[in-house]
């Protein structure tokens, strides 16, 4: 899957996305994570790819022309019109349904915008998806993107080495983690659950798929609407609830 990360800074989105894991499925060939910085696609003999707004108001915004050659270049190189992610506080919330989806393309662009925010017309033009990463204010779309790119590269097959471990993780099945121990046995008087410890594979699954329920229940009873549970383990996080 290739990325293309439009922006004004591409050294802080560069440094972030290849290093560890997607840095290693980046070298090998399973990801191509491409950084296109806006600025050099100005035609200002000043290299400007800001200006006040029309209408005035606080701050500058970006100029529709550099955002919008930059994007074409991508466009042409692939022959087609990339899916296109605008990252803004106005968009979509982002979640683990729409990373699986995005997943699915070839090539996704993702377009960070700073100052006040991106010329409207070319947002038009170009744009096929509004995604914010949550209800607060961050003080351009890199970090967005960068946390977009990432969960949707680890959805890539084969990015994560360990199989299972995508699909095993919290929010599949709307359930958060069960809590995990390594070594030692004992740590500060503390005591690693026993029947991790029985080599009883079912009563271990029984075990993990009880702690999940009851953390779910704890720390984000809003996910259990959409959690498949059984009638008992329904009646456990009601026990939970109740403050049991
Ligand atoms: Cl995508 N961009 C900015 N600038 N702030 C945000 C955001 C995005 N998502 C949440 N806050």
């Amino acid at each position: 899957m290739k990325f293309y990360i439009l922006t004004l800074f591409p050294d802080m989105v560069s440094f972030g996305l290849n290093t560890s894991i997607l840095g290693r499925a980046a070298a090998r060939g399973l990801l191509h994570i491409e950084c296109v910085n806006i600025r050099d696609y100005t035609k200002d003999k000043h290299k400007k790819v800001d200006d006040y707004p029309y209408g005035g108001g606080a701050g500058m915004l970006m100029q529709a022309q550099p955002v919008y050659d930059a994007w074409r270049s991508v466009a042409e190189r692939i022959g087609g019109r990339p899916r296109t992610v605008y990252l803004t506080p106005q968009g979509r919330t982002f979640d683990q349904g729409q990373a699986k989806e995005l997943a699915l393309e070839e090539d996704l662009v993702l377009l960070c915008g700073h100052y006040e925010g991106i010329d409207e017309r070319v947002l038009e033009e170009i744009v096929t998806d509004y995604v914010s990463i949550g209800d607060y204010v961050l003080t351009g779309g890199e970090l967005a993107a960068m946390v977009v790119a990432d969960a949707v590269s680890r959805m890539v097959p084969g990015v994560l080495t360990n199989d299972a471990s995508g699909s095993l993780e919290s929010f599949e099945g709307s359930l958060l983690e069960y809590p995990q121990y390594s070594r030692p046995e004992e740590w500060m008087g503390k005591k690693v659950p026993p029947i991790l410890l029985s080599g009883d594979h079912a009563k271990v699954d029984a075990w993990r798929r009880e702690q999940a329920v009851i953390r779910t229940a704890e720390r984000r009873p809003d996910l259990l609407e959409k959690a498949a549970l059984s009638e008992a383990e329904r009646a456990l996080c009601a026990e939970v609830l109740r403050g049991g």
